[in-house]
């Protein structure tokens, strides 16, 4: 293909939305016919056994003692950039989370002069919310992504915290392009099988309520146990819990203290985990803050209802009353009460389903989502 674009990917390699959603992108072009460099501290997860035009750059650094209390992370990636971009005659850099990507990206622009490749700076979340707003990274992450040849959000919400929190003028042009799902692999199947390894007394009118997260504090741990608990006070209910991190620990415990632990499977970090999903009754989101919320994506693809805070982006792909419930963060008690309105009733649990794969097969396809990257990257090499 003579049209086709040399395009390099940068995010962290951790589970994650952002690394998922990073890779599923560069997965997506190469399949479109473009060749695709991941350049990233480690393989990325979702990033295994391809036989398509993908290449790794590993970023290595340098373990010399003098070294030792500084983060040489940024230079490292941005002299791998700096590398790729020369061998590879990059046209577009996608950078995901601006800290520090955005800022690696702009060095070895600098670096790189007439034959840089164009800047594009994906903010995620915590990158513009909390941690590139922090006077410890602000001015150079504000100049950073002022310095990209352009910026996208998943979500309006994102966009508008953006412009706000690092004092950007709202005529800076930044796009939305929402996070999207692959709805073949997340789609609707009412196998509950798969929760009797689990929970080998489930009995059928028993809700499974699913949680999935880094377990990051930011994730409000405490409350999706809260939650269970009060539903399961009023009904007999079972969790399962995808994913690890600070907060598995404290839930466990005290899972365990109020007896619980046999009605609630932690399963830690899971690769594939769209089967249990797709089983499960209602998905909890009771986030403190939440750019997007991919993991509630892929549960709407499934099928299943949401209950989560009313925050964030979440309100741009959960609507309430019709693919799911929110209420404030914090309230136990109405998150409850919106999980038991939901599994109470067969009929209603039932329209919610089907709306919410409805909206995910309108809104959030995999496709036209790459599309609109692509004609971004088109746009930004044209006439370069
Ligand atoms: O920003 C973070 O803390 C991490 C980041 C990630 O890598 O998963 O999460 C953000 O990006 C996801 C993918 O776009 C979104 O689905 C998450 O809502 C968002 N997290 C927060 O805003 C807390």
């Amino acid at each position: 293909m003579t049209d086709s674009l040399n395009v390099a990917i940068t995010c962290f390699p951790t589970f994650g939305g952002s690394g998922m959603v990073a890779t599923e992108i560069g997965l997506a072009m190469a399949d479109r016919g473009h060749r695709v460099h991941f350049i990233a501290k480690d393989l990325p997860v979702r990033l295994h056994g391809t036989s398509r035009k993908v290449f790794f750059h590993e970023v290595t650094e340098s373990d010399y003692p003098a070294l030792q209390h500084s983060s040489t992370y940024p230079i490292a990636l941005a002299s791998k950039m700096i590398e790729v971009a020369s061998y590879e005659r990059l046209d577009v850099l996608h950078v995901h989370y601006a800290v520090p990507h955005a800022t690696a990206a702009w060095m070895a622009r600098e670096v790189l002069g007439d034959k840089a490749p164009r800047v594009v700076t994906t903010l995620h979340g915590t990158d513009t919310t909390l941690v590139g707003i922090d006077p410890s990274y602000l001015p150079i992450t504000r100049f950073s992504i002022m310095r990209s040849d352009a910026v996208t959000t998943p979500s309006d919400f994102l966009r508008r915290a953006t412009w706000k929190g690092f004092g950007i003028p709202e005529s800076v042009p930044i796009d939305v392009i929402a996070n999207f799902v692959d709805t073949q692999r997340y789609a609707p199947r009412r196998e509950r099988a798969c929760l009797l390894p689990l929970f080998p007394g489930l009995r059928e009118p028993e809700p499974v309520l699913i949680h999935v997260s880094n377990f990051r504090a930011v994730k409000r741990i405490t409350d999706v146990v809260g939650i269970f608990t009060e539903v399961n006070r009023q009904r007999p209910a079972r969790l399962v819990m995808i994913g690890d991190g600070p907060e598995r620990t404290s839930a466990e415990r005290n899972l365990r203290g109020l007896g619980l632990e046999d009605r609630v499977a932690f399963l830690g970090k899971q690769d594939r985990f769209e089967e249990l999903l797709a089983a499960a009754d209602v998905f909890l989101l009771p986030s403190e803050q939440e750019s997007f919320g991919l993991a509630a994506l892929e549960a709407l693809s499934c099928g299943i209802p949401v209950v989560a805070s009313d925050i964030g982006g979440i309100p741009e792909l959960v609507t309430h009353g019709e693919t799911g419930f929110l209420a404030p963060v914090g309230d136990l008690q109405a998150m409850a009460g919106h999980v038991l309105h939901l599994v109470q009733d067969e009929a209603r649990w039932w329209k919610f389903s089907h709306r919410a794969r409805e909206v995910v097969l309108e809104r959030f396809q995999l496709g036209p989502a790459i599309d609109r990257y692509e004609a971004l990257y088109r746009r930004l090499t044209k006439g370069a």
